[in-house]
């Protein structure tokens, strides 16, 4: 180790005395102007991590669905998945390090992890449209090269694309080609496959409204229009040539509010989606004749995939296991749904992908969608293998016709993979922490019919998330607002106290 370059570079990115922040949800997050040392410390650990695994490691500059002032920043470990939890932990000591102690901690890593010094590392970068993105990338790569590490960096690109990209680096191109372009043109050509043999006499109607948050996804999208067939009439909005990012729009926003976001004009029935900050959440909705709103969120989606895949599933005649997983803040109608009619079993995990991701590995296929728009679908290797197979063979033409649809679908989808007062168990659905706050939770769920609550510190944002559903909006909305109160009593809140309407 270099420990004069460390050194040399770790006084360009001193640390702010005292911040103490966390690997939290999808790694570090909170105001732009605090993250520069955070951001170049993560270049250090993700040249340890590249050395340890002998593989490409991706580090993306983003806050996602956050506001334009935060930013942030994560790890892609060498399959495309997040971080493994034991590095999530050695990035939060390796952040909160006095200047002092930075050479320990590397050490100390170094140690516990077995970390072969001599192992060439090999980083990629990417980043979102936030005006603080460029300057902490730069950070990001002061780390690398105060390490010695080598990098490429991709500049603005979509959380999922540098997924991809460190997936395509790893597997030596077998997964794709480790470039926007290859992105592009494995997913295209799986989409118009699939839309090809789904889609029977060619008249249903393929427009489509997109909110891009004012973020990445609108740049992204304009690239991969010229992929796309033209009778797909994307109509982008919020396309980040006016307006703040994730500011009354974006998938959070409509997910939250459940309504339109701003900027997009929609008549009865006109299909429309929003993505968030980095194009890694989408949710779908439309406006009926009527004038209501009706959103098609994470759950309805995984609900739709796990019908559509079990379908093509009977017609090949393979008894694979499909599973679904899902976070505490599924709707309870949607896991019903799910395990008493489409008889799939659902298992709930802590919020963040990587939890999802973990658990629906176990599955032959594993859907996992949180309600806000984040998932995916995961194949294992030997369903991968064997679909693949049948979709070569000789047989019946339905069946070769449904197995060439369930490998497109496997190439469509890229599957890479003070609030702490409050503490949660069982998947985030009990508080333990503080006393009597679950007691009193129970308490306000019993007033209301088909209802369900619960609480938990973000991982994200300063703040803590209160879920509340029963029979109808308006005693959803007096439920969250009475368990927002018993939070602010209970835990200590601070600033406006939630009024009871
Ligand atoms: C991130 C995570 C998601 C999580 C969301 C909210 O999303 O990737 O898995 O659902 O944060 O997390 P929390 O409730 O802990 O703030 P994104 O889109 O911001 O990366």
């Amino acid at each position: 180790m270099d420990l004069n370059a460390i050194t040399k570079f770790s006084a360009l990115h001193a640390k702010p005395d005292g911040l103490i922040l966390q690997y939290g949800t999808a790694g570090f997050r909170t105001k732009a102007n605090c993250l520069d040392h955070v951001m170049y410390r993560m270049g250090l650990l993700a040249v340890l991590r590249s050395k340890q695994t002998k593989s490409t490691i991706g580090v993306m500059v983003t806050a996602s669905h956050n506001p334009e002032e935060d930013n942030g920043v994560k790890l892609i470990d060498p399959l495309g998945e997040m971080l493994a939890p034991s590095w999530e932990e050695h990035a939060t000591c390796l952040a909160n390090a006095e200047e002092q102690n930075v050479h320990a901690v590397l050490a100390e890593i170094c140690h516990r992890e077995a970390v072969n010094q001599q192992q060439k590392a090999m980083i990629i970068i990417g980043r979102d449209t936030r005006p603080s993105s460029e300057k902490l990338s730069q950070s990001v790569i002061d780390g690398v090269t105060a390490l010695g590490g080598q990098y490429h960096d991709y500049g603005l690109v979509t959380t999922p694309q540098l997924h991809y990209l460190v997936c395509c680096q790893n597997t030596n191109g077998q997964y794709g080609k480790a470039t926007v372009e290859g992105y592009y043109q494995k997913l295209s050509k799986a989409f118009v496959d699939l839309t090809k043999q789904t889609f029977s006499n060619g008249n249903e109607s393929r427009a489509l409204k997109i909110d891009c948050a004012s973020g990445i996804g609108a740049l992204k999208l304009k690239e991969m229009e010229h992929y796309l067939p033209r009778e797909l009439s994307l109509h982008l909005f919020n396309d980040g040539s006016k307006g703040k990012l994730n500011h009354l729009c974006g998938a959070d926003f409509v997910k939250s509010h459940q309504k339109l976001p701003l900027g997009i004009e929609v008549k009865p029935n006109e299909r429309c989606c929003s993505f968030d900050g980095d194009a890694d959440r989408i949710v779908y909705y439309y406006n009926d004749a009527a004038g209501h709103f009706h959103l098609i969120d994470g759950d309805k989606i995984a609900t739709l995939i796990s019908s559509f895949l079990k379908e093509l599933l009977l017609e090949v005649g393979e008894n694979l296991k499909i599973g679904v997983v899902q976070t505490a803040y599924a709707n309870g109608s949607s896991t019903q749904y799910l395990e008493e009619i489409m008889k799939v079993p659902v298992h709930c995990t802590k919020t963040g992908v990587k939890h999802l991701h973990h658990k629906a590995q176990e599955f032959d296929i594993g859907v996992y969608f949180e309600a806000n728009g984040h998932g995916t679908v995961l194949f294992s290797k030997t369903a991968e293998t064997k679909i693949r197979q049948l979709a070569k063979e000789e047989m019946d033409e339905k069946k070769r016709k449904a197995a060439m649809m369930l490998e497109n679908v496997i190439d469509l989808i890229n599957q890479v993979a003070d609030r702490q007062v409050i503490d949660t168990t069982d998947a985030e659905r009990r508080a333990v922490r503080p006393v009597g706050l679950q007691e009193a939770i129970d308490d306000l769920v019993k007033k209301y019919r088909s209802s369900r609550a619960f609480v938990r510190p973000s991982g994200t944002e300063d703040v803590v998330r209160v879920y509340a559903e029963a029979d109808s909006q308006e005693n959803a909305d007096k439920l969250a607002t009475e368990v927002s109160l018993a939070v602010f009593q209970l835990a200590g809140g601070v600033g406006e106290r939630p009024k009871l309407v």
